[in-house]
């Protein structure tokens, strides 16, 4: 696959895949979700690989969701409706780093929003650089993930922590997100490489069918969560088509004042 979003290298029995779209934060856009998928796929194929490495491009962000310059009233790439969904492929790109039957370590070196934050949280690991900031912005810009977004995150910070997360759109300080257990560990940020390259080392020494059992044994206790996520994507892509959802989309691109007050009926 021709990759112009993401950039894919492959480096003694570690994958790493770099979102490449710093002028936009590392935003993702239908082909990147894609790109992302075929990358995730093709080390889960590769028997030289053991573990997999996600993170973003420069020194602002590791992603920051779905891109709102590509969202319209049918989604994110026009196709909107029931039959198009919302026009990005989250679930199967969830799926891909949930199933991958490896550890996954997200090594977030900026911001991590939105729907760029929902993805460290389902990476198995999460080692952050000191300037990383992590918050969900869903509710400001007429968006939701109420999936592995919103019942995993609860899983992991606790619900009423997840719960202000959502509700209050706040962004957290990487101490901060290690204080509520939301990342493995905090380093300098020109150490995230390096300390990230340690944590595989040390994972490319194990047994590979242990963790391959370990990794299906987590997943299964929250497995559920899949059918709560096609349920939340599809009521997303309904929501899309709405006044509400456009304007928070809107006033993200247009820089202004979010005004949802019509909205509360
Ligand atoms: C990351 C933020 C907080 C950084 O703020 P800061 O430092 O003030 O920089 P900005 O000037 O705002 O941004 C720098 C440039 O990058 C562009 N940009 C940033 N984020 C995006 C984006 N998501 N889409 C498109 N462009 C983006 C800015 O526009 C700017 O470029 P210029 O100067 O050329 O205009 C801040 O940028 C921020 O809050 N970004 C938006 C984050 C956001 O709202 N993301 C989507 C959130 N959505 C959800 O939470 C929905 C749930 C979800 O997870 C999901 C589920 C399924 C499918 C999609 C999503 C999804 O993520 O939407």
């Amino acid at each position: 696959m021709e990759l112009t979003d993401i950039l894919y290298e492959k480096k003694q029995g570690t994958a790493k895949i770099t979102i490449n779209r710093p002028r936009v934060y590392n935003a993702f856009r239908a082909r990147t979700v894609r790109e992302m998928i075929w990358a995730f796929r093709d080390a889960w194929d590769d028997n030289q690989i053991g573990v997999v490495v996600l993170t973003g491009a420069g020194d602002k962000a590791f992603c920051a969701g779905g891109d709102q310059k590509e969202r319209d009233s049918k989604g994110y790439d026009g196709s909107g409706g029931l039959a198009g969904g919302i026009g990005l492929e989250v679930e199967a790109l969830h799926a891909a780093i949930r199933n991958i039957p490896k550890p996954v370590i997200a090594a977030v070196n900026g911001y991590a929003i939105g729907g760029g934050h929902v993805l460290h949280v389902i990476c198995d690991l999460t080692i952050a650089s000191d300037r990383a900031i992590f918050g969900q912005s869903g509710p400001k810009v007429g968006s939701y993930d109420a999936g592995f977004g919103s019942a995993y995150l609860a899983r992991i910070v606790g619900e009423k922590k997840a719960r202000e997360i959502w509700y209050l759109c706040r962004q957290y300080t990487a101490e901060e997100a290690l204080q509520m257990g939301l990342v493995n560990k905090v380093v300098s940020h020109e150490n995230l490489m390096a300390e990230t390259e340690d944590w595989c080392r040390q994972i490319l020494e194990k047994s590979p069918t242990a963790l391959k059992m370990l990794k299906y044994s987590f997943n299964a206790d929250s497995a559920n969560i899949e059918g709560i996520s096609q349920l939340a994507m599809g009521s997303l892509a309904m929501f899309y088509n709405t006044e509400e959802a456009m304007e928070g989309r809107n006033a993200f691109v247009e820089k202004r004042q979010v005004n949802f007050a019509r909205f509360r009926k």
